[in-house]
């Protein structure tokens, strides 16, 4: 190792990267943040679309590392939305002297791993000089995101658009103006749905082209109540310790001990209708215990929802288009919404099924279906990702053995704890694909595992040590016991993004990690205490 050389080089300065930087820095390792974007924040950078807000509360979508950070800072809202969010994160930045540590508009084109020196060479690119050279690290640390390649689809004909044309992930800075242009939006996940009723408000026309209905709850969101924020911040501590201790990793709703089926129909709904004004997705779909894994339980939760959709939506036929009935419910990411069905009433709103007529190809002056030709001045796509191995396999990540992430991963990601990959050594990932990550608080995922990581590069500093990698057979017992965690719930049953339904040849494989945080610590924590249990070290 040369003096010239990082001992940890991350990619991507989204919280899960800018958290990396303070607990290495704080640990003495020699440290610099590689981002793509021209600043900081991940998601919360380039998914400005009208409407874009977490669907985590906001008390809880947030750092615990410092509890005079979490004391201070004041959400002005139940859920924050994108601009409070990004404010927050570079207000972190900033506190905690992260900033001069992360080269901006640098992107990593590749990564390969040298077995006799042990180090890894990263190749950067600057996005505005084009500039190209050459990063030496002992370790590398991908906190690349799980939702951060977004895709369009490949329509015929796109480039002749003559109209603007924007995907929700990737949204101008200056913000758009659909002031009296006809707009087609594709796409009705938690992007398309949130985006939808403030597109409405501004466009002449609003054409939501819909292949698949999804669930969605009203947030219920409010300026935050100040007796609740003080009661928040007077348990913040614990309220955190806990969360470690639940399965989507936050404290403070008790486990439903009750099947939807042991209850008589008025109550269920009784209690569906109370979570219903409450607002939130965990609240929901801890109405009952068995709402996950029985799908009769699901049923009852699937036909309450339905019913408030056919109750809001005054049109029958665009009711029960926008009913869900492919996927029990919260086997897809459950959507919050303000006012989403409630502007499918609007008179400038019509809801298309794409589904029956697929899109076959964009026209110069919009976009024709098997069924019909829709005259659009802006299209929208809220077409999502390429969701948990997108921004990884965009890499090309290589061992000088012959390893390649785009090979081993070709059926599908297999990882050790969502944190190494047999084969790639010092190569960690924040939440990577067999991680909690997307099905948790995401930012209490990416502490868990910036603080695992740098757990294990001081067991190794101080061990002597300068390697580590998964043994291949501790990886493919992670993966198995994946698979069987999902395939014992209803999640398998959905063609969401979480089993890459969403790319056309994706392989379908369950991604993440659905055992709960609480029994994914529990695992990292043992693995640990066991002297890293099922992974290789040498000097
Ligand atoms: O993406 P999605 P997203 N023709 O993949 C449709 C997080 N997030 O950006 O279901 C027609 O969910 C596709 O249809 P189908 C959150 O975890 C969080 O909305 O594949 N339609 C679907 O309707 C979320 O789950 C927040 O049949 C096409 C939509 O596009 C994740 O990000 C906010 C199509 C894509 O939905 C992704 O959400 C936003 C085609 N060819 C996002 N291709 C909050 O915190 C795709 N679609 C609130």
């Amino acid at each position: 190792m040369s003096g010239q050389d990082l001992d940890v080089a991350v990619v991507g300065a989204g919280v899960g990267g800018l958290y990396a930087i303070y607990r290495l820095r704080k640990s003495g390792f020699r440290v610099r943040a590689f981002e793509a974007a021209g600043g900081l924040g991940g998601t919360w950078y380039w998914n400005r679309y009208p409407g874009c807000r977490c669907d985590v509360e906001s008390l809880e979508y947030s750092y615990s590392f410092s509890d005079d950070l979490q004391q201070d800072w004041r959400w002005p809202e139940r859920y924050g939305t994108q601009p409070a969010i990004l404010a927050y994160v570079n207000h972190v930045a900033d506190r905690f002297d992260l900033r001069p540590h992360v080269e901006l508009n640098t992107r990593i084109r590749a990564g390969q791993f040298d077995s006799e020196a042990g180090l890894w060479t990263l190749e950067t690119e600057n996005r505005e000089t084009g500039a190209v050279r050459s990063v030496r690290a002992r370790h590398c640390i991908m906190a690349t995101g799980n939702l951060s390649t977004p895709r369009t689809p490949d329509y015929p004909g796109l480039e002749t658009f003559r109209g603007h044309w924007y995907h929700t992930g990737l949204w101008p800075h200056d913000g758009v103006d659909f002031t009296g242009l006809r707009v087609g939006l594709i796409g009705t996940g938690s992007s398309g749905v949130q985006s939808i009723p403030l597109v409405a408000r501004e466009a002449k026309h609003l054409h939501v082209f819909q292949r698949t209905a999804n669930f969605s709850l009203p947030a219920r969101n409010e300026p935050m109540p100040e007796e609740k924020e003080s009661r928040h911040k007077a348990e913040y501590v614990r309220r955190r310790r806990d969360a470690y201790s639940t399965p989507f990793g936050i404290a403070g709703y008790p486990p439903p001990d009750r099947s939807a089926l042991e209850v008589p129909e008025e109550e269920r709904n009784r209690i569906y209708e109370a979570k219903w004004q409450e607002g939130g997705s965990i609240s929901f779909l801890y109405s009952f215990n068995d709402l996950l894994v029985n799908r009769d339980a699901n049923e009852t939760a699937c036909e309450f929802v339905r019913n408030k959709i056919r109750q809001t939506v005054k049109d029958p036929r665009t009711a029960e288009l926008l009913c869900p009935n492919d996927h029990p419910i919260g086997t897809k990411r459950l959507i919050l919404d303000t006012n989403y069905y409630e502007t499918c009433n609007r008179d400038n709103v019509t809801l298309v099924d794409v589904r029956s007529a697929p899109i076959r190809e964009i026209l110069p002056d919009g976009l024709r279906t098997d069924e019909a030709s829709y005259e659009l001045d802006a299209i929208v796509f809220a077409t999502g990702f390429d969701a948990m191995t997108g921004a990884m396999k965009e890499i090309d990540i290589r061992t000088d053995r012959g390893a390649a992430i785009g090979e081993k991963w070709a059926d599908g990601p297999q990882t050790c704890l969502g944190i190494m990959i047999a084969g790639f050594p010092n190569l960690f990932m924040v939440t990577g694909p067999q991680s909690p990550g997307v099905k948790s608080q995401m930012i209490l995922s990416c502490e868990q595992h910036v603080d695992w990581i740098t757990d294990c590069l001081e067991h190794l500093r101080a061990a002597g040590l300068a390697r580590i990698e998964p043994e291949e057979a501790a990886e493919q017992a992670w993966v198995q016991h994946n698979n069987e965690v999902a395939n014992s719930t209803l999640y398998p049953l959905a063609n969401s993004w979480y089993v890459g339904a969403n790319i056309p040849g994706k392989p379908r494989i369950f991604m993440p990690y659905v055992g709960g945080v609480d029994r994914y610590k529990q695992r990292c924590d043992a693995v640990a205490a066991n002297g890293y249990e099922g992974f290789r070290t040498a000097g």
